[in-house]
């Protein structure tokens, strides 16, 4: 599994260094390429951007760098082509199990300024993405977003103890609380049934809880899925 980023912001991904996708990288377990727009501009001062046909504020971002990129780093198309906007369908964990299955790997490409050329979008990409109903100034963080999201899938990246089994959304439903040492804190006492060692009553208990909670916050999750 791959994933490729084409950005004008290379040193965004950093981050993707640290903690548990840090390691995972380090490991070998899926590979992590960034690539700057910017070095396949064929303009004298590795311009990205221009000014829009028919007027108004701002920059477009010039087709002619980001199809040069497209095709660099996937010259056959082998790779599920991902552009982040807001325009794009909504992220959620069954695309993130879906997108986790992309038997070669992803291409994520970040636009900045009001966006990119239109073209680019229907020559080359296969998905447009948003990460949910707000702008931001790139497609940098929601790229990480999807990156950190699918890792999670991809076999050896977590350890037993961070299963992806267990958790919040894999069974439609969000999670029950969580408590540790110590058993009083500030006067809030831990829950007596997770000091009972009553496995199956601890299991009731936690699934009642994530009921309640998906039926208070999100009943949305209840209905269909
Ligand atoms: C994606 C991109 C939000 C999302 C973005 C999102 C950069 N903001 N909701 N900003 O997933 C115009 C040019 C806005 C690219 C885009």
């Amino acid at each position: 599994m791959r994933f490729e980023v084409l950005t004008i912001f290379p040193e965004m991904f950093d981050v993707l260094n640290i903690g548990i996708i840090g390691r995972a990288v380090k490991e070998g377990k899926f590979e992590l390429n960034i690539s700057n727009i910017r070095d396949y501009s064929k303009d004298k001062h590795r311009k990205t951007d221009d000014a829009p046909f028919g007027g108004g504020a701002g920059m477009v971002m010039t087709p002619q760098p980001i199809v040069d990129a497209i095709r660099a780093v996937d010259p056959e198309h082998k790779l599920k082509r991902i552009y982040l906007s807001p325009k794009g369908v909504t992220f959620n964990q069954r695309l993130v199990k879906e997108l986790s299955k992309e038997e070669n790997g992803i291409l994520l490409l970040c636009g900045s300024y009001e966006g990119i050329d239109e073209r680019v979008i229907q020559l080359e990409i296969d998905m447009e993405l948003s990460i949910g109903d707000f702008v931001l100034t790139g497609g940098e963080l929601p790229a990480m977003c999807v990156i950190n999201a699918v890792a999670r899938y991809i076999e050896g990246v977590l350890g037993s103890n961070e299963s992806t089994e267990e958790e919040s959304f894999s069974d439609g439903m969000l999670e029950y609380p969580h408590y540790t040492r110590p058993q009083v804190f500030e006067g809030l006492e831990v829950p007596e049934v997770l000091l009972s060692g009553n496995h199956a009553e601890i299991r009731k208990w936690r699934r009642m809880m994530s009921e309640n909670i998906t039926k208070e916050r999100r009943p949305d999750l209840l209905k269909n899925n």
